[in-house]
């Protein structure tokens, strides 16, 4: 039986995601494109072939023609989307952030938790790039020893406007939070956060962040949303007897005029591409066999990732390290 997938918010990942759903998903198909935004759900729903396109969220959601929900809307309509869907017993697949704080968070586990079944699955997409799956794996199979450091950095060309400096941590920082406590397999125990005090005539600086984690490794992360260059994302897992580290995929060196260059992807989407097509296509394989993929990511690690994001945020205001407290994992996250 295919999927019948609703997208709620046509816009830069919203449409993404419509043209995967539509074009590189066996077993789903594309049938309904919401947004609030009329114009914007039509033309994103004759793009892709969708059945319908539509305005109102919440009536997309119960539509009895749809069958799983994919949320691409605006952050602060997560939580209540995703509430929505797990009301109507339908499965989500929530685009990061989960919700805007890690209390609305809670409320969405809690929902969750009460039906006694994984309904959703939150958009950490690094967890399927072939890099980030190869390193996880050098651990897994005792290539590196014990894990001691693991080194991040996060650089996007510009901030978008109205981005602030504190985004780095709440809304570009939370793949790294993830991708750490998922090669690591371990929670993160404090954080320490700084910007550097130079003008870089940006609206926002860079940030550099230490977790410490519950089993003791340090993970060093540095967001940089004005690097300028290109979209950069660099990783390295030091072990005890060797490090991996992330290498600059698909990309072709160019000699030339006694030059030698390669180009940097203009931004994610370019970068992710297979990763985002692989979470996709984990997700609706994960609802035709009724067992969720171990690589995606639950509410639970969304939820992490929220405290880890608020930590941060204290730790940039108070420049001391701050504890990173989470509650007791239900039981319902405690994969088999
Ligand atoms: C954006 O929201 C994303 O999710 C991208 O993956 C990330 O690289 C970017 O920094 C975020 O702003």
């Amino acid at each position: 039986m295919s999927i019948r997938v609703a997208i709620i918010g046509a816009g830069i990942m919203g449409s993404d995601h419509a043209r995967i759903i539509a074009e590189d998903i066996p077993g789903a198909e594309l049938q309904v494109v919401c947004d609030t935004a009329a114009d914007l759900a039509r033309t994103v729903a004759d793009q892709y072939s969708a059945k319908d396109a539509a305005t109102d969220p919440l009536a997309t959601v119960s539509r009895s023609d749809v069958d799983a929900v994919l949320i691409a809307s605006p952050d602060a309509t997560h939580d209540s989307l995703t509430l929505a869907a797990l009301a109507k017993s339908k499965p989500v697949l929530c685009e990061k952030p989960l919700a805007v704080d890690s209390s609305a968070c809670l409320k969405v586990l809690e929902a969750e938790c009460q039906l006694q079944r994984q309904l959703i699955q939150v958009g950490f997409m690094r967890r399927f790039d072939s890099g980030y799956t190869n390193m996880k794996a050098s651990l897994f199979n005792g290539q590196l020893g014990d894990a001691v450091m693991m080194h991040n950095f996060h650089r996007n060309v510009e901030a978008p406007t109205g981005f602030t400096g504190l985004m780095a941590i709440t809304n570009s920082a939370p793949h790294e939070f993830d991708i750490v406590r998922y090669i690591l397999n371990s929670e993160a125990a404090s954080i320490v956060a700084f910007e550097p005090a130079v003008n870089t005539g940006a609206a926002c600086k860079p940030i550099v962040m230490v977790l410490q984690m519950t089993s003791g490794q340090l993970a060093t992360i540095e967001v940089n949303n004005n690097a300028v260059y290109g979209y950069d994302v660099k990783a390295e897992l030091v072990g005890t007897k060797a490090s991996v580290a992330l290498e600059t995929e698909n990309s072709l060196r160019l000699n030339s005029a006694l030059q030698a260059s390669t180009p940097y992807p203009a931004d994610w989407r370019p970068r992710f591409a297979e990763s985002y097509r692989l979470q996709d296509k984990a997700w609706i394989d994960s609802i035709n066999s009724g067992t969720p993929d171990p690589r995606s990511a639950t509410a639970w690690d969304g939820y992490c990732a929220s405290v880890i994001a608020e930590s941060g945020s204290r730790a940039l205001r108070s420049g001391q390290a701050e504890k990173i407290e989470i509650v007791t994992r239900p039981e319902l996250y405690n994969r088999q």
